[in-house]
């Protein structure tokens, strides 16, 4: 019944709202991610995420959901979500939906009953102390509400509009089940679980001691019965179907990671950890900014591709709906974007796990280029904003913290042509479009044989004719030392694939071919024409398949 399908997958993240609009509202929706289906095939990718479509009021676009069994109208109906599905296995397509079930919204029919009174059955749904404890959330505010209805506080990690679900209660549990089993049994492939590791929570609710951020993580991050929650949702559901979960995991660690995806213990098929997304920031906190050195990021790379070698199975991705875009990251130059998506891509997404491409990565889409931070709209955003003001730092810092961090520089409306709308809408969007619409788009980029995107077209379909070696290859880094290069090897027996990366905008000398000396060499991807063995060009990225 369960097959492994998920570790041969390259997956695509679609963020509903800004992908496709069919009928010219503004908003992405459903029927404009089947319209463009075409194009996800013929970019190779297996297997869709899609970022929650369920009814919301959209106070964190989506991630506050109001009723799990119905689509939001902005997105369509659920036989538009029927015939997505259709349409996708049609095409041997996968979906994974999102499944958010740390919290609901506070719009849910079980929170409006819950806070009416403390007998109200569905009062248990969600966690309530009469007084808060000093717990901050993931927004940077205090992470409880006071419900004057029945004088108490509610928990919320993240916003106010979205309480805390209380796993402890088993109607809850029950009502996760019910939810998954609905979707799986329409067709959908598994879920993508959102802060999946925050669900069991330590029932002391006792006060933090870290007085900067998140005060509390220690008792709300892989709380005592998290295991246990997830292997019963395996037992009584999951295991009954061909499907995949990925597990949003924040602050865990590699013991967490093996725990979480050792397969014998049947609870996730993978996760996300986030540490080599905060190599450039302090303390795992974006707005923290901190000096890119590429040393720091292998040494994370490295950590996880040694320590998941024999058990254990991640995600490996740079951009997501959460990140800032990855044109001009790490401290590569934005002017360079033509060598630096392409390098990227090569350095990551041949290491040992399943790769995550988010929509507009393919195309090097690049930061909303805001004037002024009063342009960001998203909710964290909006939230920090106003902690920081709090706070004692100078408004320069906070307009480049801010600049950097937003989640609105990743969800811009997807650039598909140079008309004023990018042909993601004839109606102006939800979110402005990027400026650089007209150099950045698909259609210029479908024509260019050396764009970005017809480099990850290549990328997909060479990762999937060495699918044993992107499986199983054991993997090296074979110059941990370097803060230039990033160059390693994942190798079965006579046979490997070698990836050379430069992370300098100069030319960087190395030794490496020497090794391979009565190999066979092919040269499988280059964001150069030309090729040496003695040096790397500024951001040259070269896959070579070596065999004996
Ligand atoms: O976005 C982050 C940092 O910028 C993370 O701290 C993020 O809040 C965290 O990874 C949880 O993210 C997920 O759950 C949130 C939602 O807002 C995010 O979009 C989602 O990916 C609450 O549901
Ligand atoms: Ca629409």
């Amino acid at each position: 019944m369960k097959t492994n399908w998920f570790k041969d997958a390259i997956i695509y993240q679609i963020y509903p709202q800004s992908f496709m609009d069919s009928n010219d509202d503004g908003i992405g929706d459903l029927k404009g991610i089947v319209s463009r289906l075409d194009y996800l095939k013929d970019l190779g990718i297996n297997c869709i995420w899609l970022s929650p479509i369920y009814k919301s009021p959209m106070a964190d676009n989506g991630y506050d959901i109001s009723d799990y069994l119905d689509i939001n109208p902005i997105y369509g109906k659920m036989d538009d979500l029927k015939l997505l599905i259709e349409e996708m296995h049609k095409r041997n397509l996968r979906l994974i939906m999102d499944l958010v079930v740390n919290h609901t919204s506070d719009e849910h029919e079980w929170f409006k009953a819950a806070k009416t009174s403390k007998d109200n059955p569905y009062h248990d749904y969600y966690i309530w102390r009469d007084k808060p404890n000093n717990w901050t959330g993931f927004f940077g505010d205090k992470a409880w509400t006071y419900n004057p209805e029945t004088n108490e506080y509610y928990l919320h990690l993240f916003n106010k509009a979205q309480p805390d679900l209380n796993w402890e209660n088993e109607k809850v549990r029950e009502e996760v089940k019910k939810i998954c089993k609905y979707y799986l049994d329409l067709g959908v492939d598994g879920f993508r679980c959102d802060v999946i590791n925050l669900i069991s929570k330590d029932q002391n609710f006792k006060n933090g001691h870290n007085k900067l951020i998140l005060v509390g993580k220690k008792y709300f991050i892989n709380g005592p019965r998290l295991h246990e929650y997830l292997q019963e949702l395996n037992k009584d559901v999951l295991s009954n179907y061909d499907c995949m979960t990925v597990g949003e995991t924040v602050f865990t660690n590699l013991e967490d990671i093996k725990l979480l995806t050792d397969e014998s213990r049947n609870e996730l098929s993978m996760v996300f950890n986030f540490d080599h997304t905060s190599v450039d920031n302090y303390l795992g906190v974006k707005w923290l900014m901190r000096r890119f050195k590429l040393k720091r990021l292998k040494k994370v790379l490295d950590h996880y591709q040694y320590g998941l070698k024999d058990s254990g199975w991640y995600s490996i991705f740079y951009e997501n709906h959460d990140q800032r875009r990855s044109v001009g990251r790490f401290n590569l130059k934005e002017s360079k974007a033509f060598y630096t998506t392409k390098m990227l891509a090569t350095a990551f997404y041949f290491l040992k796990g399943t790769p995550y491409i988010y929509q507009g990565e393919e195309i090097g889409m690049t930061n909303l280029d805001v004037e002024s931070i009063d342009e960001f709209i998203d909710v964290e955003t909006v939230d920090v904003i106003k902690v920081m003001k709090k706070l004692p730092l100078t408004m320069s810092y906070i307009e480049k913290s801010i600049k950097n961090g937003s989640r609105d520089n990743a969800r811009t409306p997807m650039q598909w042509d140079d008309s004023t709308y990018a042909g993601f809408s004839n109606h102006e969007p939800w979110l402005r479009v990027n400026h650089n619409k007209d150099v950045i788009n698909v259609k210029n980029q479908l024509k260019d044989q050396s764009s970005t995107l017809n480099y990850f077209k290549k990328l997909i379909k060479i990762y999937k004719e060495y699918q044993i070696l992107n499986r199983e290859g054991v993997y090296k880094d074979l110059l941990p030392k370097s803060n230039s290069l990033f160059c390693y090897e994942r190798r079965c027996g006579n046979e490997l694939l070698l990836v050379l990366t430069n992370f300098k905008d100069h030319k960087v000398k190395h030794k490496l071919l020497n090794k391979y000396q009565g190999f066979k060499q092919k040269i499988l991807l280059n964001n150069y024409d030309n090729f040496d063995n003695s040096y790397l060009e500024p951001y040259q990225a070269i896959l070579i398949y070596l065999s004996k």
